[in-house]
């Protein structure tokens, strides 16, 4: 039985990363699997840091292979913000999504380029091992909301050329394509080789 500890707290990220290594462990536990709670203060510099962070802190803690997503959305018309702080910029999805669409307020449509950006850290403890593996995608910040669904940012993340939202695929196709699909592909052909 391969079970593999996702040392994350955001359920969209693990529903997505359950969907795509279905195949590949038989067993995924989620921090909200144990009684213990681990707490990793995100205050790196860096998306790989902080996914490191995750993966070493809670592979130590509980002995067992550990992935970790640390991810985020930069806006070109923003300097790059929200970026690392995209968790932060607001206390939950409907803020971030509406902060981020009042900082836009005025921008054109062809100015508003982005890009998510995942970082997964596998961690092996009885190794001592670490492994990295990136994934992006590019799209743009539509003007207003569309239908719910996925997470996060993914109402207001438009696909180019398609007229739709990350929100308006199924998990299947947003793995399929998305920054973290990416991630998990190279993961996946790592574990395979
Ligand atoms: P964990 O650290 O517990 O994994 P988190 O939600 O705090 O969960 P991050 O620190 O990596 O995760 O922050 C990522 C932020 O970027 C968070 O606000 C997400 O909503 C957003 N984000 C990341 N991937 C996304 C995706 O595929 N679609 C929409 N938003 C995404």
């Amino acid at each position: 039985m391969d079970v593999i500890v996702v040392a994350t707290a955001n359920k969209g990220k693990l529903e997505e990363i359950r969907q795509y290594l279905a195949g590949t462990f038989t067993t995924f536990l989620s921090l909200t699997d144990f009684d213990e709670s681990v707490e990793v203060i995100e205050d790196r510099p860096t998306y790989y840091e902080n996914a490191w962070k995750k993966a070493r802190k809670v592979g130590n803690r509980f002995g067992m292979a550990t992935l970790a997503d640390d991810s985020g959305l930069e806006v070109e018309a923003l300097h790059r913000s929200p970026g690392i702080r995209s968790a932060r910029y607001g206390s939950n999805d409907r803020e971030r999504v509406d902060r981020l669409l009042a900082e836009l307020a005025g921008v054109p449509f062809e100015a508003r380029a982005a890009r998510f950006k995942a970082y997964l850290v596998y961690y092996l403890p009885r190794l001592g091992q670490t492994f990295m593996f990136y994934g992006e995608l590019r799209g743009y910040i539509g003007l207003e909301r569309r239908r719910d669904g996925g997470f996060g940012y993914d109402p207001v993340f438009m696909l180019p050329g398609s007229g739709r939202a990350l929100s308006e695929l199924s998990l299947e196709e947003k793995n399929l394509i998305s920054h973290r699909g990416r991630a998990l592909a190279r993961f996946k052909k790592f574990l395979s080789a």
